[in-house]
């Protein structure tokens, strides 16, 4: 793909926008970043930007160039619908998303997931299972170092392993991962998508350009997935929980037992430098993951660890560094993160559940009773889904943010709750109701945009409020 000298329309300054918009400047294109926010609200990549003398139009996108580039490169916050863009594709101008640019100068093989929940936890799984098996990885994507900045940069690997969003999928053409891993499929940015099914339709694109030469890994105990990848080009491996599974069916790939991850006698595995396939054989030893080697808390991760095995190893990597990393590896920040205890009461921060599937997961992993912080900006989701894990284990829930009236009236009649105006208050308000032996969790099935600017500052103002009302309860005792 030439760019030299190509009237280029970076829209979106933020993480992928700066660093598409630098890309591209070192493949002698013309420029433009254009923002909707105006310059003071921007930070530091307005000052790098201008250093770099590219071009900036920002506090509106003007519709005349979006008309008049040669290409418009679209940042996966911003939505593909808008006006400008529509108008520059009504021009016939190629509208892209970073990862399609990214994976027209990627040569390395990449390895892609998505999924609603689960996926950053899995991307950097997968990163790890290949580092401890000695390849070189590089690891970006929606986790927060966008693909193209790959391109350029100092670090050569041996792998991509990419976590990829809906919002990327929307923009991708020709994208054609070796290995793509679709973990599930839930309500989630239905403030974005018209409905459910245009949101579970973006996330199969993953696999729109594999052919038989590449692998597909799926969640094979989910039947929407299962009906939206019936025709699949590539080779299918599937993980399936089995307490989940609708059918005894046999599949190639591994079935997560109430006690083992067992990959399944017939699949085959490109371990080992991806040099010798191999196909595993029944009751070979080297197949079989018992859960107790696993770190990472609850049921969810273990079916993000079977799909991050099954990456791993198709992708080039040893059993010995499947295991590796499943044994050391605690699981990231925000996800289920255990904070500590009080009073015999153990306080959990799972800031990242944005949306209610996610929630539910996380219920799923306590037997204890649960006082729930819930709340934030809904996107959508439909809180009424949480009734029977809120039915079996929430004492409580403590509503914050916008959604506080939203959520009263759709849960106010299956458990009590009460409304906190702020973290510190509705941790506090944790502790009042807790009884030795409960958990208190924030898990808030929505985003963060109304009380902070992003879910990981809530999970510190969430930790920060757990610190304080510790260092208080240590005085007082
Ligand atoms: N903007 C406009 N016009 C619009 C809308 C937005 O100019 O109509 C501007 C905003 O003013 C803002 C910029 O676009 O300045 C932000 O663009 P962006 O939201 O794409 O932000 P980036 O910093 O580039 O981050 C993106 C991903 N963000 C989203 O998809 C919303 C990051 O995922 C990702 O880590 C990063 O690229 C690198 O690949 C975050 C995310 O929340 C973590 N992802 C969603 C999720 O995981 O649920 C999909």
């Amino acid at each position: 793909m030439n760019l030299y000298r190509k009237k280029v329309l970076v829209v979106g300054l933020g993480a992928t926008g700066s660093a598409a918009a630098v890309f591209l400047k070192n493949r002698g294109a013309d420029v433009t970043v254009t923002d909707a926010a105006r310059a003071e609200e921007l930070g530091s990549d307005v000052h790098e930007m201008r250093q770099r003398d590219i071009h900036l139009e920002l506090g509106e996108h003007r519709q005349k160039s979006f008309e008049t580039a040669d290409l418009v490169l679209i940042s996966p916050g911003v939505p593909h619908t808008i006006a400008p863009v529509a108008a520059a594709r009504e021009c016939g101008i190629p509208v892209l998303g970073e990862v399609e640019l990214a994976c027209r100068f990627i040569k390395e093989p990449i390895i892609a997931i998505t999924g609603t929940n689960g996926k950053t936890t899995t991307t950097s799984l997968v990163g790890e299972m290949l580092t401890q098996s000695g390849l070189e990885v590089f690891v970006g994507g929606n986790i927060g170092s966008p693909l193209i900045g790959y391109i350029d940069g100092d670090k050569k690997a041996r792998l991509v392993v990419a976590e990829i969003s809906s919002f990327q999928l929307d923009t991708i053409e020709t994208f054609r991962p070796k290995v793509a891993v679709l973990l599930n499929i839930a309500e989630d940015h239905l403030d974005r998508y018209p409905d459910f099914d245009a949101y579970a339709r973006s996330k199969v694109r993953v696999f729109q350009n594999q052919t038989r030469d590449d692998i597909a890994i799926l969640n094979g105990a989910d039947p929407l997935i299962k009906k939206l990848t019936k025709n699949l080009k590539s080779r299918r491996l599937s993980f399936v929980n089995v307490q989940a599974a609708d059918s005894g069916e046999k599949i190639e790939g591994a079935v997560i037992t109430g006690e083992n991850i067992v990959f399944q006698p017939g699949t085959v595995l490109r371990p080992n430098g991806g040099l010798e396939p191999k196909t595993v054989s029944a009751g070979d030893p080297v197949g079989i993951i018992n859960r107790s080697q696993i770190l990472m808390p609850g049921n969810l991760n273990i079916e993000n660890a079977a799909a991050a095995a099954l990456a791993a190893l198709s992708g080039g990597g040893t059993f010995a560094g499947v295991k590796t990393a499943l044994d050391t590896f605690p699981g990231l920040p925000h996800r289920l993160e255990y904070v500590g205890t009080i009073a015999d009461v153990r306080y959990f921060n799972d800031s990242k559940a944005t949306n209610v599937a996610a929630v539910a997961g996380a219920l799923d992993c306590f037997s204890e009773p649960v006082i729930l912080i819930l709340g934030g900006r809904n996107k959508g989701g439909n809180f009424r889904a949480l009734k029977s894990p809120i039915l079996k284990q929430v004492k409580q829930i403590i509503a914050i943010g916008e959604a506080t009236n939203e959520i009263c009236e759709s849960l106010g009649h299956l458990t009590s709750i009460t409304a906190a105006e702020s973290m510190e208050a509705a941790v506090t308000g944790g502790k009042a109701v807790a009884a030795p032996g409960d958990v208190v969790l924030l898990s808030p099935a929505c985003a963060s945009f109304d009380m902070y600017d992003n879910y990981a500052q809530r999970g510190e103002d969430f930790r920060r409020a757990f610190e304080n009302l510790s260092r208080s309860s240590r005085n007082i005792g």
